[in-house]
Parts: C-alpha cells; structure tokens; sequence
C-alpha cells in the first residue's frame, strides 16, 4: 500500500485515520504508543517534528519522491488532493460554504486546539481555580467553545454547513478525545448544539471505524456530556 498512517495512541492523529476512512481510501496503518505521555522514538524517527499525525507515501501522484509529512492541515490537504478527488474539502465554487470551511478548518487547529491545551496546562500548573491565568484559559475556552455551539445552532449540521467537511474532521477530536485529558464537562442546555454534533458524529460509520482501528474495541469515544479522564500509562 502506497500510503501509511501512524496515528500515536490517544491523539489529534486520529482526524487522519478518520478522514481515510470518510474518503473510503486504502492504506497502511501504524500505531504507536505513547511513552508514557509523550511520543516515543518510533514517531521521532520518521519526522523531526516528533508529532503525531505523520504519513508516508510511497507513490505520492505528485512527485518522485517519498512523501513524509506531518502537520494535520498539511496531511488532510495532501490526502484529500491526492487520493479523494477534493471530496471534504470546500473550494472557491462553493461560495459561501468555502469562506465558512477556510474558517472553521484553520481555525479548529490553529486556535481551538491550542486553547484547549492551554486548559490543560493551566490546570496542571495550578491547583486553584481562581488563579488569573487559570480563570482566562477557562475563559478563553468557554468563549471558543460558544463560537461553536452557535454555529452549529445555525447549520444544525456540521461546521461548514449541510455536509460533513474537513473542518469537522479537524475539530473534532478537540470537543471528544482531547477532554479525556482535560475533563471539561459539557452542559446539556448550553451546549446542546455540540452535544447533537457529537451524536451526529459518532454515528457515523467511518468515525466509529476509524475509533476502533485507532484505539481498539474496548474504547468508547467520549462523546457526552461528562467526559472520563485518561489514567496514563496506556
Ligand atoms: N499541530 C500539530 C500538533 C501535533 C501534536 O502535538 N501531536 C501530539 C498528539 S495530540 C503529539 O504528537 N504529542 C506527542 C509529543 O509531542 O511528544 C498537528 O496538528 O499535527
């Protein structure tokens, strides 16, 4: 097989094993296990980034080279012009919904992740709650979080509109598997829009495949309200 996917236990890689899945396309799978927390020398080894998600592509339809990159954008832009025909992702013929998809794609990665994260720093760094760095990450969050609880509010679909695109494929790892790390609970009134949205999502049968290749029969996606912490190693 031309392309491999090495997805790192628990991690934002999981959008890439996904998104293989929605588009239907074939391809190697690696996992690798985290060590304990952080990646192990088998990820570093391929990139020097030392991140998960990272592919290789053999038979790249674009150059002679071996293909290896990492970065999500990176690799979900590469997979969807190289092997699906442009399906999940917007272009400038879609109008409006491309403007809404160029948004809400970067932005899930570029600002909402890295928000998320912030959370979880904050929290291990301190204790108390009324600390002034962790009071804003909490805010910057609930703020971050209410942008996509509107939005969804106003496709009463996904992201970019009627259809599932990339930028659902980018975002979603931030509202489910990332709060197994940092267990932000959801409200069922004030976010009932992204609660629906995780519904919706999990009975995909593409995301409910790529879960159990990525992380194994036993795992169950978290998806409600109240989200179990991971308990490391794993
Ligand atoms: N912005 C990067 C983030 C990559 C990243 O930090 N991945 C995490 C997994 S959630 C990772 O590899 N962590 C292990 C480590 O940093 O050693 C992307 O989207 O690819």
């Amino acid at each position: 097989m031309p392309l491999t996917i090495h997805h790192l236990g628990r991690s934002q890689s999981e959008r890439i094993v996904w998104l293989a899945e929605e588009l239907g396309i074939k391809y190697d799978y690696v996992f690798h296990k985290r060590d304990p927390f952080f990646s192990p020398q088998s990820i570093k080894d391929l990139h020097p980034s030392g991140t998960a998600p990272v592919i290789e592509d053999d038979s790249s339809p674009f150059t002679k080279s071996k293909v290896v990159l990492a970065e999500s954008g990176a690799i979900i832009d590469y997979i969807i012009a190289a092997y699906g025909e442009g399906r999940l992702g917007r272009t400038p013929k879609d109008g409006e919904e491309y403007i809404r998809y160029l948004e809400w794609y970067h932005w899930a990665n570029a600002s909402f992740q890295p928000t998320m994260f912030r959370v979880l720093i904050t929290r291990l760094l301190s204790n108390d709650p009324e600390a002034v760095h962790v009071k804003t990450a909490n805010a910057k969050y609930e703020l971050a979080l209410s942008m996509v609880e509107t939005r969804l509010g106003e496709t009463g679909a996904y992201l970019a509109g009627n259809d599932i695109t990339a930028a659902d494929i980018m975002a979603v790892c931030t509202l489910t598997t990332m709060r197994g790390f940092s267990p932000v609970e959801f409200d069922t009134e004030k976010h009932k829009h992204i609660l629906a949205y995780l519904k919706r999502i999990g009975d995909r049968p593409a995301y409910q495949k790529a879960m159990k290749i990525c992380e194994g029969d036993d795992f169950v996606p978290i998806l409600g309200p109240k989200p179990q912490q991971f308990i490391f190693p794993y």
